[in-house]
Protein backbone atom coordinates (compact mmCIF):
# COMPACT_ATOMS: atom_id res chain seq x y z
CA UNK A 1 0.00 0.00 0.00
CA UNK A 2 2.49 2.19 1.54
CA UNK A 3 4.78 1.98 -2.31
CA UNK A 4 1.71 2.08 -4.13
CA UNK A 5 0.97 5.33 -2.95
CA UNK A 6 4.68 6.62 -3.65
CA UNK A 7 4.13 5.09 -6.80
CA UNK A 8 1.08 7.30 -7.43
CA UNK A 9 2.69 10.35 -6.35
CA UNK A 10 5.58 9.92 -8.01
CA UNK A 11 3.43 9.63 -11.41
CA UNK A 12 1.48 12.94 -10.76
CA UNK A 13 4.68 14.83 -10.04
CA UNK A 14 5.88 13.26 -13.52
CA UNK A 15 2.69 14.49 -14.69
CA UNK A 16 2.78 18.01 -13.51
CA UNK A 17 5.77 18.40 -14.72
CA UNK A 18 4.91 17.20 -17.96
CA UNK A 19 2.12 19.93 -18.01
CA UNK A 20 4.54 22.76 -16.95
CA UNK A 21 6.78 22.41 -19.58
CA UNK A 22 4.43 22.01 -22.52
CA UNK A 23 2.80 25.11 -21.45
CA UNK A 24 6.11 27.09 -20.60
CA UNK A 25 6.12 30.36 -22.05
CA UNK A 26 8.65 30.97 -24.59
CA UNK A 27 11.68 33.18 -23.08
CA UNK A 28 12.98 35.91 -25.00
CA UNK A 29 10.42 38.18 -26.19
CA UNK A 30 9.47 37.39 -29.81
CA UNK A 31 9.56 34.69 -31.72
CA UNK A 32 13.07 34.30 -33.37
CA UNK A 33 13.52 34.24 -37.08
CA UNK A 34 14.79 31.57 -38.78
CA UNK A 35 16.28 31.31 -41.78
CA UNK A 36 17.99 29.25 -44.04
CA UNK A 37 21.34 29.92 -46.19
CA UNK A 38 22.18 27.50 -48.79
CA UNK A 39 26.07 29.00 -49.66
CA UNK A 40 28.00 27.46 -52.72
CA UNK A 41 30.87 26.68 -50.60
CA UNK A 42 34.45 28.03 -50.17
CA UNK A 43 36.02 28.29 -53.36
CA UNK A 44 37.30 31.92 -53.18
CA UNK A 45 38.52 34.48 -50.86
CA UNK A 46 35.25 36.38 -51.98
CA UNK A 47 32.80 33.89 -50.95
CA UNK A 48 33.99 33.36 -47.54
CA UNK A 49 33.59 37.06 -46.90
CA UNK A 50 30.15 36.80 -48.29
CA UNK A 51 29.59 33.60 -45.91
CA UNK A 52 31.27 35.65 -43.15
CA UNK A 53 29.05 38.92 -43.83
CA UNK A 54 25.71 36.82 -43.72
CA UNK A 55 26.66 35.30 -40.70
CA UNK A 56 27.82 38.05 -38.55
CA UNK A 57 24.19 39.64 -39.00
CA UNK A 58 22.45 37.24 -38.45
CA UNK A 59 23.65 37.20 -34.94
CA UNK A 60 23.71 40.34 -34.64
CA UNK A 61 20.03 40.25 -35.34
CA UNK A 62 19.09 37.32 -33.54
CA UNK A 63 18.45 35.37 -36.17
CA UNK A 64 18.31 31.74 -36.03
CA UNK A 65 20.30 31.14 -39.37
CA UNK A 66 21.06 27.46 -40.39
CA UNK A 67 23.71 27.52 -42.80
CA UNK A 68 24.33 24.82 -45.44
CA UNK A 69 27.35 24.33 -47.16
CA UNK A 70 26.81 22.77 -50.57
CA UNK A 71 30.50 21.83 -51.74
CA UNK A 72 30.17 23.33 -55.17
CA UNK A 73 26.80 21.10 -56.18
CA UNK A 74 23.54 22.21 -57.35
CA UNK A 75 22.27 18.94 -56.06
CA UNK A 76 22.89 19.67 -52.80
CA UNK A 77 21.68 23.02 -53.23
CA UNK A 78 18.50 21.74 -54.07
CA UNK A 79 18.36 19.42 -51.05
CA UNK A 80 19.23 22.07 -48.76
CA UNK A 81 16.32 23.99 -50.05
CA UNK A 82 14.02 20.89 -49.45
CA UNK A 83 15.36 20.46 -45.81
CA UNK A 84 14.58 24.17 -44.91
CA UNK A 85 11.47 24.12 -46.63
CA UNK A 86 10.83 20.33 -44.60
CA UNK A 87 11.73 22.60 -41.74
CA UNK A 88 9.51 25.07 -42.34
CA UNK A 89 12.07 28.01 -41.82
CA UNK A 90 10.61 32.14 -41.99
CA UNK A 91 12.92 33.03 -45.00
CA UNK A 92 15.15 31.35 -47.29
CA UNK A 93 18.43 33.17 -48.35
CA UNK A 94 20.53 31.17 -51.58
CA UNK A 95 23.39 32.10 -53.80
CA UNK A 96 22.79 29.85 -56.90
CA UNK A 97 25.28 28.30 -58.42
CA UNK A 98 24.63 28.27 -61.85
CA UNK A 99 21.56 29.76 -62.90
CA UNK A 100 19.45 27.37 -64.25
CA UNK A 101 17.94 24.56 -62.96
CA UNK A 102 15.70 25.98 -59.88
CA UNK A 103 11.99 26.32 -61.42
CA UNK A 104 10.96 23.39 -59.21
CA UNK A 105 12.58 23.82 -56.02
CA UNK A 106 11.55 27.81 -56.16
CA UNK A 107 8.09 26.33 -56.64
CA UNK A 108 7.59 24.03 -53.46
CA UNK A 109 9.31 27.04 -51.85
CA UNK A 110 6.49 29.20 -53.06
CA UNK A 111 3.60 26.62 -52.44
CA UNK A 112 5.42 26.74 -48.79
CA UNK A 113 4.75 30.38 -48.61
CA UNK A 114 8.41 30.68 -47.70
CA UNK A 115 10.31 34.12 -49.46
CA UNK A 116 13.27 33.04 -51.11
CA UNK A 117 15.81 36.07 -51.10
CA UNK A 118 18.61 35.54 -54.15
CA UNK A 119 22.35 36.74 -53.40
CA UNK A 120 25.26 37.45 -55.41
CA UNK A 121 24.69 35.24 -58.18
CA UNK A 122 21.05 35.44 -60.17
CA UNK A 123 18.98 32.78 -61.67
CA UNK A 124 17.40 32.02 -65.18
CA UNK A 125 13.65 31.52 -65.01
CA UNK A 126 10.17 32.11 -66.65
CA UNK A 127 8.69 33.83 -63.52
CA UNK A 128 10.16 36.03 -61.72
CA UNK A 129 7.73 35.43 -58.89
CA UNK A 130 9.67 32.85 -57.80
CA UNK A 131 12.05 34.91 -55.86
CA UNK A 132 11.64 38.12 -53.72
CA UNK A 133 14.70 39.53 -54.96
CA UNK A 134 18.05 39.26 -56.27
CA UNK A 135 20.84 41.57 -54.31
CA UNK A 136 24.08 41.27 -56.21
CA UNK A 137 26.22 43.35 -58.66
CA UNK A 138 25.94 44.04 -62.48
CA UNK A 139 29.03 41.46 -63.37
CA UNK A 140 28.33 42.70 -66.91
CA UNK A 141 29.36 46.06 -66.15
CA UNK A 142 32.70 44.46 -64.49
CA UNK A 143 33.27 42.62 -67.44
CA UNK A 144 33.39 45.86 -69.24
CA UNK A 145 35.34 47.99 -66.62
CA UNK A 146 37.69 45.42 -66.89
CA UNK A 147 37.84 45.34 -70.47
CA UNK A 148 38.40 49.11 -71.09
CA UNK A 149 40.71 49.36 -68.30
CA UNK A 150 42.69 46.77 -70.47
CA UNK A 151 42.43 48.19 -73.25
CA UNK A 152 43.37 51.43 -72.38
CA UNK A 153 45.88 49.85 -70.81
CA UNK A 154 47.51 48.03 -73.83
CA UNK A 155 47.11 50.95 -76.06
CA UNK A 156 44.35 49.00 -78.51
CA UNK A 157 45.86 45.82 -78.72
CA UNK A 158 46.94 42.95 -77.48
CA UNK A 159 47.09 38.97 -77.00
CA UNK A 160 44.68 38.31 -74.31
CA UNK A 161 43.84 34.69 -72.58
CA UNK A 162 40.79 34.64 -70.14
CA UNK A 163 40.27 32.67 -67.01
CA UNK A 164 36.79 31.80 -66.81
CA UNK A 165 34.48 31.30 -63.60
CA UNK A 166 32.21 28.24 -63.11
CA UNK A 167 30.67 27.36 -65.72
CA UNK A 168 27.14 28.28 -66.08
CA UNK A 169 27.56 30.54 -62.91
CA UNK A 170 26.28 34.22 -63.96
CA UNK A 171 29.45 36.12 -63.15
CA UNK A 172 31.35 33.63 -65.89
CA UNK A 173 28.50 34.71 -68.43
CA UNK A 174 28.04 38.22 -67.72
CA UNK A 175 31.97 38.97 -67.10
CA UNK A 176 32.59 37.20 -70.38
CA UNK A 177 30.15 39.20 -72.02
CA UNK A 178 30.76 42.09 -70.98
CA UNK A 179 34.43 41.64 -71.23
CA UNK A 180 33.55 41.18 -74.99
CA UNK A 181 31.89 43.85 -75.52
CA UNK A 182 33.91 46.36 -74.05
CA UNK A 183 37.02 44.77 -76.24
CA UNK A 184 34.89 44.61 -79.67
CA UNK A 185 35.78 48.28 -80.03
CA UNK A 186 39.04 47.99 -79.97
CA UNK A 187 39.89 45.61 -82.58
CA UNK A 188 43.60 44.97 -82.23
CA UNK A 189 42.23 43.24 -78.94
CA UNK A 190 41.64 39.61 -79.25
CA UNK A 191 41.08 36.71 -77.08
CA UNK A 192 43.44 34.06 -78.06
CA UNK A 193 42.29 31.32 -75.29
CA UNK A 194 39.68 30.88 -72.88
CA UNK A 195 39.00 28.01 -70.29
CA UNK A 196 37.81 27.89 -66.80
CA UNK A 197 39.43 27.54 -63.70
CA UNK A 198 36.05 27.24 -61.47
CA UNK A 199 36.83 30.61 -59.68
CA UNK A 200 39.98 28.65 -57.65
CA UNK A 201 43.57 29.84 -57.18
CA UNK A 202 44.60 26.13 -57.35
CA UNK A 203 42.83 25.60 -60.99
CA UNK A 204 43.16 29.29 -62.31
CA UNK A 205 47.28 28.06 -61.98
CA UNK A 206 46.75 24.80 -63.71
CA UNK A 207 44.99 26.60 -66.96
CA UNK A 208 47.32 29.30 -66.92
CA UNK A 209 50.21 26.85 -67.03
CA UNK A 210 48.79 25.15 -69.82
CA UNK A 211 48.34 28.59 -71.56
CA UNK A 212 51.83 29.31 -70.83
CA UNK A 213 53.22 26.43 -72.33
CA UNK A 214 50.55 26.80 -75.90
CA UNK A 215 51.70 30.61 -75.88
CA UNK A 216 54.72 31.12 -74.43
CA UNK A 217 55.76 34.45 -75.08
CA UNK A 218 52.82 35.61 -76.92
CA UNK A 219 50.58 36.29 -74.22
CA UNK A 220 50.14 40.05 -73.44
CA UNK A 221 47.18 40.05 -70.70
CA UNK A 222 45.26 37.49 -68.44
CA UNK A 223 41.40 38.46 -67.88
CA UNK A 224 40.18 36.34 -64.70
CA UNK A 225 36.88 36.23 -63.79
CA UNK A 226 37.96 36.57 -59.89
CA UNK A 227 41.09 37.60 -58.62
CA UNK A 228 41.96 34.18 -56.68
CA UNK A 229 42.37 32.27 -60.24
CA UNK A 230 44.39 35.50 -61.06
CA UNK A 231 46.77 35.00 -58.25
CA UNK A 232 47.57 31.50 -59.36
CA UNK A 233 47.77 32.84 -62.74
CA UNK A 234 50.72 35.23 -61.34
CA UNK A 235 52.67 32.02 -59.81
CA UNK A 236 52.47 30.28 -62.97
CA UNK A 237 53.84 32.96 -64.49
CA UNK A 238 56.85 33.48 -62.03
CA UNK A 239 57.53 29.51 -62.70
CA UNK A 240 57.66 30.31 -66.09
CA UNK A 241 60.51 32.82 -65.35
CA UNK A 242 58.29 35.70 -66.62
CA UNK A 243 57.29 38.87 -64.62
CA UNK A 244 53.68 39.12 -63.52
CA UNK A 245 52.51 42.72 -63.79
CA UNK A 246 55.41 43.71 -66.08
CA UNK A 247 55.69 41.02 -68.96
CA UNK A 248 52.22 39.81 -68.87
CA UNK A 249 49.64 42.55 -67.44
CA UNK A 250 46.93 40.99 -64.92
CA UNK A 251 43.19 42.40 -64.54
CA UNK A 252 40.59 40.16 -62.55
CA UNK A 253 37.55 40.82 -60.39
CA UNK A 254 36.44 41.34 -56.51
CA UNK A 255 38.81 43.09 -54.85
CA UNK A 256 39.65 40.86 -52.01
CA UNK A 257 42.77 42.09 -50.06
CA UNK A 258 45.20 39.70 -51.42
CA UNK A 259 44.56 41.43 -54.82
CA UNK A 260 45.45 44.47 -53.37
CA UNK A 261 48.86 43.01 -51.86
CA UNK A 262 49.71 41.80 -55.35
CA UNK A 263 49.21 45.08 -56.77
CA UNK A 264 51.06 46.91 -54.13
CA UNK A 265 53.97 44.29 -54.94
CA UNK A 266 53.17 45.09 -58.55
CA UNK A 267 52.32 41.33 -59.66
CA UNK A 268 48.52 42.30 -60.00
CA UNK A 269 47.60 45.80 -62.52
CA UNK A 270 43.90 45.97 -61.61
CA UNK A 271 41.16 44.79 -59.93
CA UNK A 272 37.48 45.45 -60.69
CA UNK A 273 35.64 45.70 -57.01
CA UNK A 274 32.50 43.00 -56.20
CA UNK A 275 31.47 43.69 -52.85
CA UNK A 276 30.39 40.37 -51.04
CA UNK A 277 29.56 42.01 -47.73
CA UNK A 278 25.94 41.53 -48.41
CA UNK A 279 24.89 40.30 -45.03
CA UNK A 280 23.07 43.54 -44.06
CA UNK A 281 21.03 43.87 -47.65
CA UNK A 282 20.44 40.31 -47.47
CA UNK A 283 18.68 40.30 -44.16
CA UNK A 284 16.99 44.01 -44.51
CA UNK A 285 15.56 41.95 -47.69
CA UNK A 286 14.01 39.30 -45.34
CA UNK A 287 12.48 41.16 -42.76
CA UNK A 288 10.66 43.63 -45.88
CA UNK A 289 9.28 40.55 -47.74
CA UNK A 290 8.28 38.98 -44.19
CA UNK A 291 6.34 42.95 -43.63
CA UNK A 292 4.63 42.12 -46.40
CA UNK A 293 6.22 44.23 -48.84
CA UNK A 294 7.05 44.17 -52.58
CA UNK A 295 10.41 44.36 -53.24
CA UNK A 296 12.12 45.39 -56.85
CA UNK A 297 13.68 42.21 -58.86
CA UNK A 298 17.02 43.31 -58.67
CA UNK A 299 19.07 45.36 -55.73
CA UNK A 300 22.30 46.61 -56.97
CA UNK A 301 26.05 46.51 -55.51
CA UNK A 302 27.46 49.49 -56.67
CA UNK A 303 31.80 48.64 -57.83
CA UNK A 304 34.44 50.01 -58.82
CA UNK A 305 37.60 49.61 -60.56
CA UNK A 306 41.31 49.95 -58.35
CA UNK A 307 44.71 49.45 -60.36
CA UNK A 308 48.16 49.31 -59.04
CA UNK A 309 48.22 53.44 -58.98
CA UNK A 310 45.97 53.65 -55.86
CA UNK A 311 46.34 50.35 -54.30
CA UNK A 312 48.94 51.58 -51.54
CA UNK A 313 46.59 54.72 -50.72
CA UNK A 314 43.54 52.22 -50.26
CA UNK A 315 44.84 48.82 -48.66
CA UNK A 316 44.15 49.53 -45.30
CA UNK A 317 40.40 51.32 -45.78
CA UNK A 318 39.24 48.10 -47.68
CA UNK A 319 36.51 45.93 -46.05
CA UNK A 320 37.35 42.63 -46.99
O1 LIG B 1 33.36 36.90 -57.96
C1 LIG B 1 33.96 34.78 -57.12
C2 LIG B 1 33.15 33.79 -56.39
O2 LIG B 1 29.38 34.97 -57.27
C3 LIG B 1 30.15 37.17 -57.40
O3 LIG B 1 31.87 33.91 -56.96
C4 LIG B 1 30.42 35.79 -56.95
C5 LIG B 1 31.72 35.20 -57.47
C6 LIG B 1 32.99 35.91 -57.10
O4 LIG B 1 33.68 32.60 -56.22
O5 LIG B 1 35.19 35.03 -56.49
Amino acid sequence: MRRLIVACAAIAMLATACKEQAAAPETGGPKRLVVGFSQIGAESAWRTAETESIRSEAQARGVDLKFSDAQQKQENQISALRSFITQKVDAIILAPIVETGWEPVLREAKRAGIPVVLVDRGVDVDDDSLYTTLIASDFVEEGRMAGRWLAERLGGSGRIVELQGTPGSAPAIDRKRGFEEAIAEFPGMTVVRSQSGDFTRAKGKEVMEAFLKAEREKIDAVYAHNDDMALGAIQAIEEAGLKPGTDVVLVSIDGVRAAFEAMVQGKLNCTVECNPLLGPAAFDAVERALAGETLPKWIKVEDRVFDQSVAAEVIDTRKY
